[in-house]
């Protein structure tokens, strides 16, 4: 009954036609678009991804982004925001006030920007140096000023207690507490979730991960993403791939929604 091409595939235009009229009245997909952290500390600010291995640009995301908001219709919008408290666990500067456990592969001594250090305390927790970013209520931890802010769209923050830091925007790293994000997206009936914005390796790839694992159908959008390291940002599409999540281009969104 297709008009399958020359590989035997159903063409683009007839996947599109069955999607929209019989697919999606039998499946009844509940889309929510999920903009991870494009916040100014990420893009110019103190943990500027430019910075970082990667080079890349993070406002780069900000065009893509508005575009999708402004062409594809979602079912809910959701905003994410780093925003930590100033003695946040993940700060470089607030080592001096914390126990590093001797079995530590850098100790604290020795530890710089960007190394993993093994903090002592009720469990041992492994954590990540970051230069202090995202202060709640700083310029660092708005969004970023061109950034498209949809009415009735939610915001989740994440990393606020200061023992434990956030990447994914469903749990703490230590998956101790979860934010409101599941909850909300039960109370909207969403089955799919799209995921973009920065950082592509750390906290984006966290959230599609956890987001697949709950069981969402998770879409990643490659160029509404940007990056700290070329080779972690390659292991995320791996991972989501590997896990059964799906890798698009901004511009393939709008005929899935
Ligand atoms: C992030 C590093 C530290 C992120 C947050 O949003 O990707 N990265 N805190
Ligand atoms: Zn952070």
């Amino acid at each position: 009954i297709f008009d399958l091409d020359k590989d035997g595939k159903i063409s683009r235009d007839e996947f599109t036609f069955c999607w929209n009229n019989w697919i999606k009245t039998i499946v009844r997909p509940v889309s929510a678009f999920l903009i991870i952290d494009v916040q100014n500390d990420f893009i110019s600010g103190s943990l500027s991804i430019s910075q970082c291995t990667a080079q890349q640009n993070g406002a780069d995301v900000v065009e893509p982004i508005n575009r999708l908001l402004d062409t594809v219709n979602f079912d809910a919008i959701f905003y994410s925001l780093d925003w930590h408290p100033s003695d946040h666990v993940s700060f470089i500067d607030n080592l001096p006030y914390r126990k590093v456990h001797p079995s530590s592969p850098v100790c604290a001594e020795e530890a710089q920007t960007y190394d993993t250090v093994t903090f002592d305390g009720p469990h041992l927790m492994n954590q990540r140096l970051w230069p202090r970013h995202c202060v709640q209520e700083s310029w660092g931890a708005e969004l970023h000023k061109d950034l498209k802010v949809v009415e009735g769209a939610v915001k989740v923050y994440k990393g606020t207690n200061p023992e434990v830091d956030s990447y994914s925007v469903f749990w703490d790293n230590k998956k101790l507490t979860q934010t409101t994000l599941n909850a909300q997206l039960n109370a909207k009936g969403a089955t799919d979730i799209y995921v973009c914005g920065l950082a592509y390796d750390i906290c984006v790839g966290a959230t599609a991960v956890d987001g697949l694992s709950i069981g969402y159908r998770t879409i990643l959008i490659d160029d509404c993403c940007r990056g700290v390291d070329l080779n972690d940002i390659e292991r995320t599409k791996k991972t989501m791939i590997s896990n059964h999540g799906v890798i698009v281009n901004s511009d393939e969104v709008k005929a899935m929604v």
